[in-house]
């Protein structure tokens, strides 16, 4: 166990920071942040650029000798292990002995296979002290789309609703608009700008025609947005297959059909089916297979109830307006009567405060 000083923990925090802003831009790799520090000083810094473009330790190497400062005898604190493979690019290890960095700190061990472990062997065979492990839960936390990929072969799959406070979304007759304020509107906005792709059910096409894009922020690049439509209902003129994108998970196999989303330029994953119904878990290993890493469910009640019964939810962001819509109106989360409270899906709090006059809570799957 190495010990850390407070000085430690404030610079790796500044490296969290600026991994946090990296996340998106540099998917599917991890957005990675990086701290220079030399004789007392912070003499650069820098986070991951998007893919086949520098990682994070070069940037703030750049950066140290752009500001005219020199990272011989340094401190690095990156919030991952420095790579030591050749990918996209040249490893990272090498680069910092070759400047000659005296000592590095990772947040936590890269799990990539290609490194796991590598990058720190890598280093202090050259001399360098380094180490993993300081603020881990942290790093871990911001570098989760990429863990998740990694780790388990799927996206980190946040789950977004709103609803009244009786937790209805929509009236029978599928009414659902302006159920919140602008404020958690403009929420929403931010959280799909911060995800790689955006999924919904054929539902939500058929009854409100969302276009599920980013348009009240300026974005490098919209996320893609995934249609699970099953037996094929939706319609290739539907707004969310416009524009570049898009992808269509199907079971179906009318090749007329496809051909006609494909001519759109829509991008069909054929899906296998468990128990008559698309397989949730083949359709997220098929995406973390294009380099998903954080998916954004916002779908209707159909969908929700099936990927939180399948254990595939890891985050819900519920938007609670201070409204009630009574008892005849559509829930959150579909499944079968249960007859015994037991079996009541069990949920953490994680998080909740006001965005405009809504609530906003972030709820965790007990387990997950
Ligand atoms: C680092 N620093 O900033 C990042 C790292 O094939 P490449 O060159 O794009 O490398 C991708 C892998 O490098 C990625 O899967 C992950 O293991 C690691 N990411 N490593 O030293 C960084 N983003
Ligand atoms: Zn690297």
């Amino acid at each position: 166990m190495t010990d850390y000083s407070a000085d430690d923990y404030l610079y790796m925090q500044r490296a969290l920071r600026l991994a946090e802003g990296a996340t998106r831009r540099a998917a599917p790799n991890p957005g990675v942040g990086c701290v220079l520090v030399n004789h007392g000083r912070v003499v650069g810094e820098g986070a991951t650029l998007a893919l086949g473009s520098d990682h994070a330790e070069v940037q703030a190497i750049k950066d140290c000798l752009a500001r005219g400062e020199s990272p011989r005898g340094a401190t690095a604190y990156v919030t991952l292990e420095p790579c030591s493979h050749h990918g996209r690019t040249p490893p990272c290890a090498e680069r910092l002995v070759k400047e000659g960095v005296a000592r590095v700190v990772a947040a936590m061990v890269d799990p990539y296979h290609e490194v796991s472990g590598r990058g720190i062997a890598m280093l202090r065979a050259a001399g360098v002290e380094a180490s993993a492990g300081l603020m881990e839960a942290q790093a871990r936390r911001a570098h989760r789309g990429f863990l998740s990929r990694v780790e388990r072969g799927r996206p980190w799959v946040t789950l977004k609703a709103a609803a009244t406070l009786d937790g209805k979304t929509a009236l029978l007759n599928g009414r659902s608009k302006w159920i919140t304020g602008p404020e958690a509107r403009m929420d929403v906005q931010r959280l799909r700008a911060a995800h790689c792709a955006i999924l919904t059910g054929s539902g939500t096409v058929l009854a409100d025609d969302p276009q599920l894009t980013v348009r009240e922020l300026q974005v490098a690049s919209q996320p893609w947005r995934v249609v699970l439509d099953g037996d094929l209902r939706t319609d290739p003129a539907a707004r969310v297959y416009q524009g570049g994108g898009a992808w269509l998970a199907s079971c179906a196999a009318d090749a007329d059909r496809l051909a006609a989303f494909r001519g759109r330029g829509v991008e069909v994953l054929t899906l296998a089916r468990l128990g008559g119904k698309a397989d949730l878990a083949d359709l997220l290993a098929q995406l973390a297979g294009r380099g998903v890493n954080e998916l954004m469910v916002e779908a209707g009640a159909g969908l929700n109830g099936a990927m939180l019964r399948a254990g595939l939810v890891d985050e819900i962001v519920l938007y609670l307006a201070p409204s009630l819509a009574g008892d005849a109106a559509r829930g959150l989360f579909a499944w079968p009567a249960l007859d015994d409270l037991a079996d009541k899906v069990e949920l953490d709090v994680a998080d909740v405060g006001m965005v405009g006059r809504d609530l906003r809570l972030t709820l965790r799957p007990r387990g997950a």
